[in-house]
C-alpha cells in the first residue's frame, strides 16, 4: 500500500480526543433505538456498505458561467486528482472509488495511473463520455449537437468517442459509461423532437453494441442546460423509452438537480425501481436548476425521501437491484476535499436515516388509512440524529471521527499549494 496522504498519526491523534464523547453519544442513540427493537450494530454495519463515488471533474474547484476562482494547490492532472480522492477516502471512509472522465482524465501510462490507484486503496467506477464541449484536433464541432446531429459524420465522430471511453473503461476496471449529451435546441422550431430522437437511438445503439456484457450504460436525462429550450433526453421519459429501445444494460441515471423545480424525484425513482430500470444517482443539491451544492445542504428531507425508496426496494430484495452511488457537485466557494467528505457523509446520513424506518408500521398505518400517522411514522426516523452511527463507520474503517477538523489540522491544501501553482485565468467553469 502506497503511503497514503494524511498521516495516520494525525488522524489517530484527533480521534483520541473525541472517542469519548463519540461512544457516549452511540450508546444514547442505540438505547433509544432500542426501545424501537432496532440493534444499532446492526445499522452500523449496513451504513458501512453504503459506498458513494466521487467524480474525477469534483476535486477542482467548480465555476459558473460567469466565472471560476481557482484556489492554489489544486490538483492540476488525474495523478493529482486520485491523490485528492485519497484524502476524501482516508478521512471519510465512504468513497473508495472514482468516475473519471474522457478526455479531461488523460494518461499515457495508464499502467501507472492503475498502479497509483490500486495503491491508494481506490478502484475506478463508471466511465464519462463527452461530446458536450469541442477538443482540440476535433475534426468536427458539437455546436449543433453530438449523437443526434444532422451529419452523420459529427454523429461518427461523437460515437467512436464513446467507444474508446469503453475501451479505456475496460483498462481500468471499469463496468458501465455514463452518457449525457447537451444536445437540444435554444428557439423553438430549431429542432425536430421525433427527428433527434430517431437520432439519438441509432447513435446510442451503435455504441451499445459495443458493451461488453458485463457492462451498464447509464442515461443521464436533463431538462435544461446549455439548450435552454428543449434538450433530448429532457426527462426520465425519454431516458426510460431510450433503455427500453436499447435493451437490458442500458439503464436511467437519476441527477438530482436535472429536473424542474418541485418535482417529485423520489416517485420518479419509486417508477425506475419497479420497471428495473434505475441505473443509479449523481447526488447533489439545489434550489432552482442544476446547482450542483452539496448533496443534502438545501434539501435534506428530499434526499431522505429518495434513500427511503431505495431501502424499500433494498429490503425487498428487488431484483436486478444495485444502483450506482455518485457525488455530483460543483464546489465553487468550498474547498472541494472539505464538500465531498461532509457531502459522502451526508449521504450515508440519509442512507441511514432510510434504514430505521419501522416499515411494518408504516405499512400498517398506510393500510388503516391513516395519513397523520404513517406520516409521522416516516418523519420519525428523519428526525432521529444518527451522525454517531456515521461517525462510528468512519472511526471503525480507520478514518477521522471528525474528518474536516483533520483534513484542516493537516494543513494538505497548503502544503498542495506549494507544489501545485494556482492558475491565473479566470475562465468560466462547469455549469
Ligand atoms: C454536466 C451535466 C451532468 C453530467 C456532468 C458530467 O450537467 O450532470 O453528469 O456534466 O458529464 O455538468
Ligand atoms: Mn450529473
Ligand atoms: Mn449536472
Amino acid at each position: 500500500m502506497h503511503k497514503l496522504p494524511i498521516p495516520t498519526e494525525l488522524i489517530e491523534h484527533e480521534n483520541q480526543k473525541l472517542i469519548g464523547e463519540l461512544n457516549r453519544d452511540f450508546d444514547t442513540l442505540g438505547e433509544k433505538l432500542s426501545r424501537r427493537n432496532i440493534d444499532i450494530e446492526a445499522i452500523t454495519s449496513r451504513t458501512a456498505t453504503f459506498e458513494v463515488a466521487i467524480p474525477t471533474w469534483g476535486v477542482g474547484t467548480g465555476g459558473t458561467r460567469f466565472a471560476r476562482f481557482p484556489e492554489a494547490g489544486e490538483p492540476r492532472n488525474l495523478m493529482e486528482k486520485l491523490e485528492d480522492c485519497a484524502v476524501i477516502q482516508q478521512l471519510g471512509r465512504a468513497s473508495p472509488t472514482l468516475s473519471p472522465h474522457f478526455p479531461w482524465d488523460t494518461s499515457d501510462d495508464w499502467n501507472a495511473v492503475l498502479e497509483y490507484t490500486h495503491a491508494l486503496g481506490l478502484t475506478f467506477d463508471a466511465v464519462n463520455s463527452n461530446t458536450f464541449q469541442d477538443q482540440p484536433g476535433q475534426n468536427y464541432s458539437y455546436k449543433f449537437g453530438s449523437l443526434t446531429h444532422h451529419d452523420a459524420a459529427v454523429r461518427q465522430q461523437a460515437i467512436a468517442h464513446n467507444i474508446n471511453c469503453i475501451e479505456l473503461g475496460k483498462k481500468i476496471g471499469s463496468k458501465a459509461i455514463t452518457v449525457w449529451i447537451a444536445d437540444g435546441s435554444n428557439f423553438a422550431g430549431q429542432q425536430d423532437f421525433t427527428h433527434s430522437f430517431e437520432l439519438y437511438l441509432q447513435s446510442m445503439k451503435e455504441i451499445y453494441q459495443h458493451l461488453p456484457d458485463d457492462w451498464q450504460l447509464f442515461i443521464e436525462h436533463k431538462i435544461y442546460e446549455p439548450a435552454l429550450y428543449s434538450t433530448v433526453i429532457q426527462d426520465w421519459g425519454s431516458s426510460y423509452l431510450a433503455a427500453i429501445e436499447l435493451g437490458n444494460k442500458a439503464k436511467c441515471l437519476v441527477d438530482l438537480g436535472h429536473h424542474a423545480p418541485s418535482t417529485n424525484i423520489e416517485m420518479i425513482v419509486a417508477r425506475l425501481i419497479q420497471f428495473k430500470k434505475l441505473a443509479g444517482f449523481h447526488f447533489n443539491d439545489s434550489k432552482y436548476g442544476d446547482d450542483d451544492l452539496d448533496a443534502g445542504s438545501i434539501a435534506p428531507f428530499q434526499l431522505f425521501l429518495i434513500f427511503n425508496e431505495l431501502i424499500t426496494a433494498e429490503n425487498r430484495h428487488a431484483e436486478t437491484f444495485q444502483p450506482a452511488y455518485m457525488l455530483d457537485q460543483s464546489h465553487n466557494v468550498t474547498d472541494p476535499i472539505e464538500s465531498l467528505i461532509a457531502s459522502a457523509s451526508m449521504v450515508r446520513k440519509s442512507y441511514t436515516q432510510a434504514c430505521i424506518v419501522d416499515r411494518e408500521a408504516l405499512q400498517n398505518f398506510q393500510v388503516a388509512n391513516d395519513p397523520m400517522m404513517a406520516h409521522k411514522t416516516l418523519t420519525a426516523a428523519f428526525e432521529a440524529d444518527v451522525s454517531a452511527v456515521v461517525a462510528m463507520t468512519r472511526y471503525r474503517a480507520g478514518g477521522a471521527i471528525d474528518p474536516i477538523r483533520v483534513y484542516r489540522a493537516s494543513q494538505y491544501r497548503n502544503n498542495k499549494a506549494k507544489t501545485r501553482p494556482q492558475e491565473i485565468s479566470s475562465s468560466s467553469g462547469i455549469v
